[in-house]
C-alpha cells in the first residue's frame, strides 16, 4: 500500500472524522488519500485557525483533534494553536508536509526544522523517515495526545516517505482504562474534609474533561459544600446551584476571593496551575489543600497542595463521597452570606439601557437568549472577564474560553468546531473588535460549510482589556486604538448577515432572531467600557471581606 494510504488509514482506524487544514504540494499525496477515504477535509483560510478548530474538538470530543498544514510557513502558522491545545489540555495532532527527507534538488527552500520547533509546544513530535513506521508513529502520537493530561502531538510526514510502498499493518486502538485513586490517598482526603472547620470546592478545567459533572453535583448536594468554579472549570457543576461562589475571573478582591480567605481547607478538583490561578499558596498560610485529579500537580510557587488524590476524578469524588459523613463541625454561615452578597452582585446593572451597552447587559441579555445547552465561544478580551463572572453556566462545557494560552483569534474557529461537533445546539462566537480581525477570514470557512452561527462583535475600536490595564497602572491613554471596516458590510462581502445594534434594547430580539434564522450572523455591538476601571479596579478593591 502506499505509505500515504496507509497514513490516512491509521488515522481513520483511530476514529478521526475531519482534518481541519491548508495543503500545499509537499501534502499532495496525502490529500490524495484523503481524497478517498471517510475522513472530511475542512480547508480553512489560515492555519490558525485550523488549530484552533481541531484543538476544540479534541476538547468537545476528547479524541484528538486534527490538522494540516504544509512545511515552513505553513506549519510555522500551526505554532500559537500547538500551545494552544498544549496548554488548555486539548488534544490535537499536526500533520505537516516536508520536502523530500533521502535527495531534494531545492537547496533549503522553504526548510524550518519543524519537528524541533514543535518540540517545547507539544507531547511529541516525529519525523516520519520510513513508511512502515506509520501505523506506530500515528497511534503513539494519538495515544499521547488524548492520554491524560492531553495536548498537542506533531508528525511530519515528508513527501518522498509519503509515496512508498509499504506492507505495514495497523495496530488496533487498546482497550484502556484510567487509573483510579488509591484507598490510602481517598482515606487521608475524607480526613482532611471532615476535619476542616470551612471547607470549600473548586472546580477546574480537568473536571470539564470527562464526565464527572453527574457525581461532582451529587457531592455538593449531599454534604451542601460549597464550591467555586476556575474559568475553564464552568459549567461542570449548573452555576444556578444555591451552593455557587462565583468563578475566578479577576485574580483578586471578587466575592469568592473572600470566601478563599475564610476557608481552611479547599478540595482542588481538576484545576492545574496552567490557569491564571484562583488562589495562591503561602508557606505560611494554615489553609490546606487537596489536590484531585488525573494527574500529580505540577509544584509551582503558588501550588504546593499538601495531598493528592490522583487518578479518575469522577471516581476519587465518588469514594470520597462514599466514605465522607455530614459534620456538626462543618460551619458554612459565612459562605452562606457571600453568597447572598454574589448574587445581588450579578443582578447589578443587568438591565440597564444606556448605550452604548454595558458588559453586564450584554451578559445578560446573551443568557436570556441562550438555551441551558446552549454554547458561547470567547475571544480573549476585556468582556472575557464579564462573561467568566457574570454569566452562569448550566452544562459542562457550554462556555468555552481559554485561560491557559488565553490567544486572541480563537473565537470564531472554537465557535465553528464547537458547532461542527454539536450542530443541533445553538453555538455563539464573542469576540472584541481586536481578537475578531485575527481570524475574521473564517467567516468565509463557516459560511462555505452551511454553518448556522451568530457572532457577536464588541466594538470599542480598541484593545479594551489592555487599556483598562494601562488604566488601572496610572498610564497614559496610549497605542491601544485602532479602526474598523463596517462590520455590517465586512459580513455581507462574505455572504453572511450583518446587523448593527444602535439601541441597548434591540440587542435580545436582534440575537434572537440570528440564532432562529439559521445561517452565519454576525452583529456589531458598540460597548462602553467606560465603567470597568471604576467596578473592576475600584468597587473590587473597596470592597471588605467583614460581613
Ligand atoms: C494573540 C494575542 N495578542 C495579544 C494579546 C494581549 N491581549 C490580551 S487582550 C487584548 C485586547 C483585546 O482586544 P479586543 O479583542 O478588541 O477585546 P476588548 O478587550 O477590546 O473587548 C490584547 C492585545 C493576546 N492575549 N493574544
Ligand atoms: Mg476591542
Amino acid at each position: 500500500m502506499k505509505a500515504s494510504d496507509l497514513f490516512v488509514k491509521a488515522l481513520e482506524n483511530e476514529g478521526v472524522e475531519y482534518i481541519f487544514g491548508i495543503p500545499g504540494e509537499e501534502n499532495l499525496d496525502l490529500l490524495e488519500s484523503i481524497r478517498n477515504s471517510n475522513i472530511q477535509l475542512i480547508v480553512t483560510r489560515h492555519e490558525q485557525a485550523a488549530g484552533f478548530m481541531a484543538a476544540t474538538y479534541g476538547r468537545l470530543t476528547g479524541n484528538a483533534g486534527v490538522c494540516l498544514s504544509t512545511l515552513g510557513p505553513g506549519a510555522t502558522n500551526l505554532v500559537t494553536a500547538a500551545a494552544y491545545a498544549q496548554l488548555g489540555a486539548m488534544p490535537m495532532l499536526m500533520i505537516t508536509g516536508q520536502k523530500p527527507i533521502k535527495t531534494s534538488k531545492q537547496g533549503q527552500f522553504q526548510i524550518v526544522d519543524i519537528v524541533d520547533m514543535m518540540r517545547p509546544l507539544t507531547k511529541y513530535t516525529k519525523q516520519i523517515v520510513n513508511g512502515n513506521n506509520i501505523p506506530s508513529r500515528v497511534r503513539e502520537a494519538i495515544r499521547l495526545a488524548e492520554e491524560e493530561r492531553p495536548g498537542a502531538v506533531h508528525l511530519e510526514l515528508p513527501e518522498d516517505i509519503a509515496v512508498e510502498e509499504t506492507e505495514a499493518e495497523l495496530f488496533a486502538k487498546s482497550v484502556i482504562r484510567r487509573p483510579i485513586a488509591e484507598k490510602k490517598a481517598i482515606r487521608r482526603a475524607v480526613e482532611m474534609v471532615s476535619e476542616a472547620k470551612h471547607p470549600l470546592l473548586l472546580i477546574g478545567a480537568g473536571a470539564n474533561r470527562k464526565l464527572t459533572s453527574k457525581i461532582l453535583t451529587e457531592f455538593i448536594e449531599q454534604f451542601e459544600i460549597y464550591f467555586i468554579t476556575t474559568q475553564m472549570g464552568k459549567g461542570v457543576v449548573d452555576e444556578r446551584s444555591p451552593f455557587y461562589l462565583g468563578n475566578a475571573a479577576l485574580s483578586d478582591n471578587d466575592y469568592l476571593h473572600c470566601a478563599i480567605n475564610k476557608a481552611d481547607l479547599i478540595m482542588n478538583v481538576g484545576h492545574d496551575s496552567v490557569e491564571k490561578p484562583p488562589f495562591l499558596m503561602q508557606h505560611n498560610d494554615p489553609m490546606k489543600v487537596i489536590h484531585i485529579n488525573f494527574s500529580s500537580a505540577t509544584v509551582d510557587p503558588v501550588y504546593f497542595p499538601h495531598v493528592e488524590v490522583v487518578g479518575d476524578i469522577a471516581n476519587s469524588i465518588w469514594q470520597i463521597k462514599e466514605q465522607l459523613k455530614k459534620q456538626r463541625s462543618w460551619d458554612f454561615s459565612y459562605f452562606t452570606k457571600i453568597k447572598e452578597k454574589l448574587d445581588e452582585h450579578l443582578q447589578l446593572r443587568s438591565d440597564d439601557d444606556r448605550f452604548p451597552v454595558f458588559p453586564q447587559r450584554l451578559v445578560a441579555d446573551v443568557r436570556k437568549v441562550m438555551p441551558s445547552d446552549g454554547i458561547i465561544a470567547l475571544d480573549n478580551g476585556i468582556y472575557k472577564i464579564w462573561f467568566a463572572r457574570n454569566y452562569l453556566a448550566h452544562e459542562p462545557n457550554s462556555v468555552l474560553l481559554d485561560n491557559a494560552l488565553a490567544s486572541m483569534g480563537a473565537g470564531l474557529p472554537s465557535a465553528m468546531a464547537a458547532k461542527i461537533v454539536n450542530p443541533q445546539r445553538k453555538v455563539m462566537a464573542i469576540c472584541g473588535d481586536g481578537g475578531f480581525m485575527m481570524n475574521s477570514q473564517e467567516l468565509e470557512t463557516a459560511v462555505r460549510l452551511k454553518l448556522n452561527l451568530v457572532v457577536l462583535i464588541l466594538r470599542d475600536d480598541a484593545y479594551g482589556m489592555i487599556k483598562w490595564k494601562q488604566k488601572a497602572m496610572g498610564f497614559k491613554d496610549y497605542g491601544l486604538e485602532f479602526g474598523n471596516p463596517d462590520f455590517v458590510q465586512y459580513a455581507k462581502s462574505y455572504g453572511a448577515t450583518g446587523s448593527r445594534i444602535d439601541k441597548t434594547n434591540d440587542l435580545l430580539p436582534t440575537m434572537k432572531k440570528c440564532l432562529e434564522a439559521g445561517g452565519v450572523h454576525l452583529i456589531d455591538i458598540p460597548i462602553d467600557y467606560s465603567e470597568n476601571e471604576t467596578i473592576l479596579t475600584h468597587e473590587m478593591r473597596e470592597r471588605t471581606c467583614d460581613l
